[in-house]
């Protein structure tokens, strides 16, 4: 059983949908951010950054595993699950895979992070900007579908993690019927059992 210390933000998200394509047992402790749970001092001895997501494993023995980084998250449940995460394939196949996996994570996600860090403040042109770039970035994603109906090939891989996730986020702002391979990958991934389940891992916290 491995312990998910989060809430309801992509950067958990991800990891909750990585433990259910996994079929990996987990339980949710929630972390209420705007109560600055993530600061405690019980917290803070799990991750000294004080940030979600945290995982520790308590089921290969003593003293627990302790993660943190939502990408190294990743590759770890990858690691300890494999077959689910990254492709069949060789080497080539796998680099594919980091190559869009990366792409995602600093063309898409990242700019589009920097963009919800400016929500409140006046710099909105410098938040229009750096939206439109995620958005844009997302857009022309859609030629990774050409050579299979995963992002990353012929099979769901961490890539597929990735931009779900972030084309979830900023789904209004993308003219569907403009990237209809897109749009048919993002409609069959949403109906994913194990996608839907982590999308909602952090619902319904106690006490929000
Ligand atoms: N690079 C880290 C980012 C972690 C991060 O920024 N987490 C946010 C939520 S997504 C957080 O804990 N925010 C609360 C805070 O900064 O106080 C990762 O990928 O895990």
């Amino acid at each position: 059983m491995i312990e998910l210390y989060g809430a309801r933000t992509g950067n958990c998200i991800r990891v909750a949908i990585a433990l259910e394509v996994c079929s990996i047992p987990y339980r949710v402790v929630h972390v209420n951010l705007r109560h600055a749970e993530q600061r405690s001092v019980a917290h803070l001895a799990l991750n000294p950054a004080g940030k979600v997501p945290t995982i520790v494993d308590r089921s290969r023995g003593e003293p627990p595993f302790v993660l943190s980084q939502s990408n190294a998250i990743l590759f770890y449940l990858s690691d300890i699950a494999p077959g689910h995460l990254m492709p069949p394939g060789g080497e080539r196949q796998r680099a594919i895979v980091l190559e869009r996996f990366f792409y995602f994570l600093t063309d898409v996600i990242a700019p589009s992070h920097a963009a919800f860090q400016l929500r409140l403040t006046e710099a909105t042109q410098s938040r229009d900007v750096l939206e439109q770039k995620a958005i844009t970035s997302l857009v022309a994603a859609e030629r990774f579908l050409s050579d299979g109906a995963f992002m990353g090939g012929g099979s769901f891989t961490l890539v597929d993690i990735a931009a779900f996730t972030i084309a979830k986020a900023l789904s209004r702002h993308v003219d569907w019927d403009q990237v209809p391979r897109l749009r048919e990958w993002f409609d069959s991934l949403e109906k994913q059992p194990a996608i839907d389940r982590g999308l909602r891992a952090f619902d319904k916290p106690p006490e929000q």
